[in-house]
């Protein structure tokens, strides 16, 4: 008895040591360690114990928001993977970081005049997750790393309580530097508040600026207007999986807030694109499960009045619509998860005519139950489209003679269960951060 109650004691010791982001995520963890029938879970089954019962095994080295990284070699290049549990959206961004503290002068009031007068900026990369669940809550810390030139990694640099957290968007309006989060569902509901928070460059973090209502928002963007004035646009899927609305928010200068603008009725929105060809027209996409809808702006004596649509595209079941310029083109990538038939289907690529402003198809890309479609410039401009269904990443290179086609295969690369890729260049490295959701 003495000793069992030693051992307990030297256990509970041990346990108050583990920081406290290093959880259980089941109530029966103790069943499985030991020296019973079902005892030495640790041992026997090191991987799921990693992820349901940390705590109770010890397995506290690394946070589970910790950065998993793995190289691949496309075309030539060396191209950095970046994943972590429970992501569902990854995004890039440059933020201005400050020099050292002791050179801007102390005792100014204003927080523009301070960030003037010491105005040692530099740019740093720095990449933002989105975190949705991770087995037991949906109340998470989705995170913020900063790139480390010295260290030549991308190191945890804050963290931003989240709720059910399905994507992220940053933009500049006003100045001011904002990261905009869409929360999804929280394990008890879709209505929830989706944060938007500032840049404090003097603190060298993030800082809570507002939140919006939303219904089960699984993405959001930005349309920037002019230098003061522009759009949040939230995708929403309801309650009944078909149903939903594309919320739109307008930056209201004088508050210095979001202030409702539009509701569009959608069939369970999955995506929103902005979109601003170089024509001059501000476009919104909106990509939901009965097809996807072009909208322009409608102004009235020189204000927004908000956004009438210009097309509608029957293409059912899409997941993603990505924009993008190559060689002076305005081109869209729609990526398509299934028919009513089967998950081999076209993800297609669409040319914004100016004229009829409208998107007129210029190819399909065969896609196995594809969610995401991005475009990046490495060494060579490529279009990315991340098959879920296969597990599979496919790049197309622009104007190959492989093909006649605008679009070539040029490789592909196992990403299982992907739902998501980001894409930066930092310096001479190409990173792809990979949201696989569960992995
Ligand atoms: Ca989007
Ligand atoms: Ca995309």
């Amino acid at each position: 008895m003495k000793s069992v109650f030693r051992l307990w004691i030297l256990n509970f010791a041990a346990s108050l040591e583990l920081p406290d982001w290093c959880q259980d995520k089941r109530e029966d963890c103790h069943r499985y360690i030991g020296r019973g029938p079902l005892g030495g879970g640790c041992e026997r089954h090191a991987e799921y114990m990693r992820m349901f019962c940390a705590r109770t095994c010890h397995f506290c080295d690394e946070p589970e928001d910790a950065l998993q990284t793995a190289q691949i070699q496309i075309a030539d290049s060396q191209i950095h993977l970046l994943t972590a549990r429970g992501v569902r959206r990854w995004h890039f961004m440059e933020l201005p970081v400050k020099g050292p503290v002791d050179s801007c002068p102390v005792g100014e009031s204003n927080e523009a005049q301070r960030n003037t007068s010491c105005s040692i900026y530099s740019w740093r990369t720095h990449l933002a997750s989105a975190r949705f669940y991770d087995s037991l809550s949906h109340n998470l810390n989705s995170s913020v790393y900063r790139w480390d030139p010295l260290a030549s990694r991308f190191e945890r640099h804050q963290a931003l309580p989240t709720s059910g957290a399905w994507a992220l968007s940053s933009f500049k309006l006003a100045g001011q530097y904002y990261l905009a989060l869409a929360s999804f569902f929280d394990g008890f509901s879709r209505q929830l508040s989706s944060p938007i928070y500032r840049w404090d460059v003097l603190t060298d973090a993030f800082v809570w600026h507002q939140d919006l209502q939303t219904e089960g928002a699984k993405d959001v963007e930005f349309l920037l207007l002019s230098d003061s004035s522009g759009v949040l646009a939230f995708a929403e899927t309801n309650a009944n999986d078909n149903a939903g609305t594309c919320r739109l928010f307008h930056w209201a200068h004088r508050l210095r807030a979001f202030e409702p603008l539009q509701v569009l009725p959608t069939a369970g929105a999955y995506d929103v694109e902005t979109f601003m060809p170089s024509t001059g027209e501000k476009a919104i996409v909106v990509v939901h499960e009965d097809g996807a809808e072009v909208y322009g702006t409608r102004w009235q004596d020189g204000e927004l009045a908000g956004f009438s649509l210009l097309q509608e595209l029957k293409i059912g079941h899409g997941r993603d619509a990505e924009h993008f310029q190559w060689a002076g083109r305005d081109l869209l990538a729609l990526s398509v998860f299934r028919s009513e038939q089967s998950y081999e289907v076209e993800t297609l690529v669409y040319e914004w005519d100016a004229s009829s402003r409208t998107l007129i198809e210029v190819q399909g890309l065969q896609s196995a139950g594809a969610f995401d479609a991005e475009y990046l410039e490495f060494r060579e401009p490529m279009l990315l489209v991340a098959n879920q269904r296969l597990g599979v990443s496919r790049m197309y290179s622009f104007n190959s003679t492989s093909c006649d086609q605008l679009l070539c295969p040029l490789a592909e690369f196992k990403t299982p269960g992907v739902y998501n890729v980001a894409y930066n260049v930092s310096e001479v490295v190409g990173f792809l951060a990979i949201a696989n959701f569960w992995d």
